[in-house]
């Protein structure tokens, strides 16, 4: 069950981590390298000890498999997971002359005379991405993230690469192949992206007329991150079973630091006392079969009755 290997998980970093200072400056308790694996036969792995919000990791799925790297088609469809690392380059921008932002990631969560002075900014920078296209093209793009590494990484031709069509053709076309790899981490570009990718590289494999996925996280926020790293790569495992003709087998989940924000500790001891819940499933829209079709309603989980939610802040 999911909740089970994620709260052993949790329990693992909570005896064995290590405190650990981060770039944040919000501290984790961490350990380094550490494997789940998830039968997708067995149900959608969403976690049902705290709610998590498939609209939302189906919504950033979807952003990232039509190359999208801009938070205005986010944050018009009432995504905001993105919003701090596109508000980051505007408020350190020439252009920005409102209150001071400097480290408002931190100061947002420790500050309260600070916190309604950056709500009012960011309020104002989310109305302005949408209204208007081209502050929206300059400040709302995180740079070449996933969807441009996933669907155009650039060759040393000029042209580019999408990684996503070669990796669903050699499945259909050499299924025993070693190779079904695609790498959002692209050392030349790494310095250019609003955060480097954390989910960095995936491989497909096949047997019995099943996909497996295993992913390569070299990053992992266990309490907020992860419950949408893993739903977002079974969804991702199922569209491409489906395009591709094959039942799903399963999701390994690699990770490199896998840490526990010290501000998040309230939260997993909270989430660690309760009783996972049956898990849900996924339906897709039988009508659409190419990966590069799908919307939001064509996406849909049922049966799911999970604990309520927790909120925590994040880490910027
Ligand atoms: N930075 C850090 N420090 N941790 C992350 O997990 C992370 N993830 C990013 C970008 N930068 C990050 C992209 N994915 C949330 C979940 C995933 C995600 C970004 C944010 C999140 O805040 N989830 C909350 C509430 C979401 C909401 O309702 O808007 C949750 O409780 O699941
Ligand atoms: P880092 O670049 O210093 O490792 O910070 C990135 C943080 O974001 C780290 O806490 C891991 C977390 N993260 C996830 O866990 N999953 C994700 O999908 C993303 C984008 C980030």
């Amino acid at each position: 069950h999911v909740d089970e290997a994620y709260l052993t998980l949790c329990q693992h970093i909570l005896e064995e981590g290590h405190a650990k200072g981060d770039r944040t400056g919000t501290g984790t308790w961490s350990t380094f390298g550490y494997q789940m694996r998830f039968d997708l036969q067995k149900g959608f792995p969403l976690l049902t000890t705290k709610r998590t919000a498939f609209r939302l990791i189906a919504t950033e799925l979807l952003w990232f498999l039509k190359g999208d790297t801009n938070v205005r088609t986010l944050i018009a469809q009432n995504n905001h997971i993105w919003d701090e690392w596109a508000f980051e380059k505007w408020v350190t921008s020439e252009e920005y002359t409102g209150p001071d932002m400097t480290d408002f990631g931190r100061r947002a969560v420790t500050d309260e005379d600070f916190a309604p002075v950056y709500e009012e900014q960011m309020r104002i920078f989310q109305e302005r991405i949408v209204e208007d296209a081209a502050f929206a093209e300059k400040y709302g793009d995180l740079g070449p993230v996933y969807g441009k590494q996933w669907r155009s990484w650039p060759s040393a031709d000029g042209g580019t690469i999408d990684q996503i069509k070669q990796v669903i053709t050699s499945i259909k076309e050499n299924p025993n192949s070693r190779r079904h790899i695609v790498s959002a981490w692209n050392p030349a570009e790494v310095d250019d992206m609003a955060l480097p990718p954390c989910h960095t590289l995936f491989q497909f494999y096949v047997a019995d007329g099943k996909l497996s996925c295993q992913l390569y996280q070299r990053s992992a926020d266990v309490f907020l991150g992860v419950p949408f790293n893993i739903a977002s790569y079974a969804l991702l495992t199922h569209l491409i079973a489906k395009e591709c003709g094959l039942e799903v087998g399963e999701f390994i989940h690699t990770l490199g630091d896998a840490h526990i924000y010290k501000n998040h500790l309230a939260q997993v001891e909270e989430q660690m006392s309760r009783e996972h819940r049956e898990l849900p499933t996924l339906v897709l829209n039988e009508e659409k079969s190419s990966i590069f079709d799908y919307e939001m309603e064509d996406l849909k989980i049922e049966g799911y009755n999970p604990h309520p939610s927790i909120k925590a802040p994040i880490a910027v």
